[in-house]
């Protein structure tokens, strides 16, 4: 009987701690940036606000540089799809290989500013895309920003298409091979988390990024001379879900992760922006060289890119495409 008791008493005990926010279940968070950038000020800003919104039963706790999949920047939005990750903050480049659609958002000089950026991530594209992530287990609960990628290198200021010849670019993902190639590049894709050393031991010339969200927190401009803010390619983040943990919740709950994560990543765009505002006197400051080019320059990046951005067109899908380009026109 006392044996009895005691089990009885231990069952009780364990009831009890299931309830206290000291078992609050903490959820797995993986961005390939490192802990200074508004990537990482946006995951931080969403734990803040589930916390808040879970009376401390939720939290996420934050892996930046991609250390859960050892620095492979594309192997995490497929983790999170196997239901093997549960959040993840990510961009539209890092997904193309397990969702090739995504890099519609980065085609070549399909945006002109970020009202027509805002007029997809909001609109019909941004739901369309959603759904197509949805298809592979990742459910979308906000997009945020990584932002206009802009050139950088070590060689000489680039200002036209002819200033690239040659030069070794690093690219994160398969679609700005093409680009680089159609530039007469010689791009080479790498980790993130590799890059900067690649920059600063000479394996690389040059790479592109955004100011705001990357080149500033990470301190790109200690190891690249020059940069051209020509533009050329829109990148978005957001914050994804595994499709098993979202399935989990009842609708409330839901309700208030999403909530969450649309309230961190405006934040997160707000911040990058400012950022990206101020940041090429910034980069000055620090010894950078800026050419920023006329119009007509910007045209013959343009018109260099073409074929990657219709090799690219037709792999995302002309109607995707349309759609996309649809948005911005009647924006
Ligand atoms: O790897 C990059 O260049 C970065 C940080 O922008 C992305 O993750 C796409």
């Amino acid at each position: 009987l006392k044996h009895l008791a005691t089990a009885a008493a231990f069952v009780a005990a364990v009831a009890a701690t299931a309830l206290t926010p000291a078992n609050a279940e903490t959820f797995r968070l993986s961005h390939n940036t490192n802990d200074t950038t508004t990537w990482q000020k946006g995951a931080e800003k969403f734990n803040e606000l589930l916390k808040a919104g879970s009376n401390d039963e939720m939290e996420v706790r934050i892996f930046p540089n991609a250390q859960l999949t050892g620095g492979d920047q594309m192997k995490q939005a497929e983790m999170v799809g196997r239901g093997a990750l549960d959040f993840v903050v990510t961009s539209a480049i890092n997904v193309t290989p397990l969702v090739p659609e995504m890099a519609v958002f980065s085609l070549p000089y399909l945006y002109t500013d970020y009202d027509d950026v805002d007029a997809t991530t909001s609109g019909k594209p941004g739901e369309r895309m959603t759904e197509i992530l949805a298809k592979k287990g990742i459910v979308v609960l906000a997009w945020g920003e990584n932002g206009f990628r802009e050139v950088t290198n070590n060689v000489h200021p680039i200002k036209a298409p002819a200033d690239l010849k040659g030069l070794k670019m690093r690219v994160a993902g398969p679609m700005y091979i093409d680009v680089m190639n159609a530039l007469g590049a010689n791009p080479q894709q790498m980790q993130w988390t590799e890059t900067f050393s690649a920059l600063q031991q000479g394996v690389v010339d040059g790479q592109e990024n955004p100011i705001g969200a990357v080149i500033i927190p990470q301190r790109v401009y200690e190891v690249q001379k020059y940069i051209t803010p020509w533009h050329y390619s829109y990148d978005p983040i957001f914050i994804g879900v595994s499709q098993k943990l979202w399935d989990s919740w009842d609708a409330e709950k839901q309700a208030m992760v999403r909530d969450a994560a649309e309230q961190a990543m405006t934040y997160q765009k707000q911040i990058t922006r400012e950022d990206t505002a101020k940041g090429l006197e910034f980069l000055k400051e620090k010894g950078m060289e800026v050419y920023e080019p006329s119009a007509e320059e910007i045209d013959a990046f343009r018109q260099a890119t073409k074929p990657a951005f219709d090799t690219w067109a037709e792999k995302v899908g002309p109607d995707l495409v349309s759609l996309f380009q649809e948005t911005i026109s009647a924006g």
